[in-house]
């Protein structure tokens, strides 16, 4: 018992370290989904991106509702760039609230495309392209966490990815700088924290091996 008393606290005291700083440990740009789930162990939040056409202000792809201030496209004929060929598109300014119904989450990661061509739809800004800012602000319970600035290489397919030593269930993505040029979103990933059952399996499976490694 002294034993799995000592492991218990290695565990909690590792488990407690990261709350110190709470907030993003990185936040760059990864080759592809692929490299994102490398690092984080995120797996899709969105799925690959329907064909859906024009939604109302709100809706809910995979794990996630999103909500905007105008109306919110899903599908073909804005970027030809994205997997699949859908992307997400909002009339008006992009501000994004992300709402993962997933859970709480340590890692997030999306597509996106800032086209810098005015006069087309596909690939184009759809308005007089702006070199946009945008800030990603990570909550809580709507509870602030932390939040990072992201400016995009243009006219590419980027892949921005979050890690953070903290958990949230929203995003909101708002464009500081910028105005109704189009920039496209795509499939969304994150990282989900395991449920406590998972967790307590997981501690156990832990503490069997020490135990069987020290016999
Ligand atoms: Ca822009
Ligand atoms: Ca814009």
């Amino acid at each position: 018992m002294k034993t799995m008393g000592t492991w218990f606290a290695a565990i909690t005291l590792v488990a407690f370290s990261s709350l110190a700083n709470a907030g993003i440990v990185t936040f760059s740009a990864y080759v592809n989904d692929g490299a994102f789930a490398a690092a984080s162990g995120a797996t899709s939040l969105t799925g690959a991106l329907p064909n859906l056409g024009a939604q109302g202000t709100s809706v809910t792809l995979g794990g996630a509702t999103l909500t905007a201030g105008n109306t919110i496209f899903v599908g073909s004929g804005w970027s030809s760039l994205m997997p699949g060929g859908n992307a997400i598109a909002i009339s008006g300014k992009e501000n994004l609230g992300i709402s993962i119904n997933t859970g709480a989450s340590t890692a997030f990661g999306f597509y996106f495309h800032e086209p810098s061509q005015s006069s087309a739809q596909l690939d184009g800004c759809n308005a007089t392209c702006v070199d946009s800012i945008f800030n990603l602000e990570f909550s809580l319970g709507g509870s602030y966490v932390d939040d990072v600035n992201l400016v995009a290489a243009k006219d590419k397919l980027n892949f921005f990815g979050a890690i953070l030593n903290q958990t949230f269930d929203s995003v909101t993505v708002t464009e500081t700088t910028g105005g109704i040029d189009n920039e496209f979103f795509g499939e969304m990933f994150v990282a989900r924290v395991p449920e406590p059952g998972t967790f307590i399996l997981l501690l156990s499976g832990i503490i069997g091996l020490a135990l069987r490694r020290r016999a």
